[in-house]
């Protein structure tokens, strides 16, 4: 199965309610690799960059607003269908449809203002991790816990 790499924000609401380390350490807990983290602040341009499927879309404005309304945390995360386990933590888009035990469920209760971001496709994360970070800024690093985490056959 595939090492993948996924672009998480903590996008500026979470930052504001002091829900960083919660969400870090979910993360960590989940037996995810963090290899990049840092704090920013988004510009409008870096959002349209960002959210380029959605620019052209009418909740577009509202959404850069929000994003670029604080600082936000970007994460790299790595581990085995990275993309795919990360999604299923945050939940979907609304927090009021989100399952309880998710990140969006537990935490969120707006379709905006929902805490997190998580790329959808390797091929996205990929985009997306080059649009916040510089390649040096990434880094590979082992752990000795590896082999209480996964099995051989799943690596
Ligand atoms: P996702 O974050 O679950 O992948 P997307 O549909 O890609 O959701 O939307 C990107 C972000 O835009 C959402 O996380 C949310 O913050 C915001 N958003 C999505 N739909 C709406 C909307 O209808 N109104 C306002 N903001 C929205
Ligand atoms: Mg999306």
């Amino acid at each position: 199965m595939a090492v993948e790499r996924s672009l998480i924000l903590f996008k500026p609401d979470a930052v504001q309610r002091k829900l960083c380390g919660e969400l870090l350490s979910r993360i960590e807990r989940k037996g995810l690799k963090v290899v990049g983290l840092k704090l920013l602040q988004v510009t409008p341009e870096l959002s349209k960059q960002h959210y380029a499927e959605h620019v052209t879309k009418k909740f577009y404005p509202l959404l850069e607003d929000f994003i670029t309304s604080g600082p936000v945390v970007a994460v790299a995360v790595e581990g085995i269908e990275a993309v795919k386990v990360m999604r299923a933590m945050m939940g979907s888009t609304n927090g009021r449809d989100s399952a309880p035990g998710t990140i969006r469920g537990d935490f969120g209760c707006s379709r905006q203002m929902n805490l997190i971001h998580g790329s959808d496709s390797p091929e996205a994360a990929q985009r997306e991790l080059g649009i916040y970070f510089k390649p040096e800024e990434l880094i590979s690093w082992a752990t000795v816990l590896e082999d209480h985490i996964t099995a051989a056959d799943e690596r």
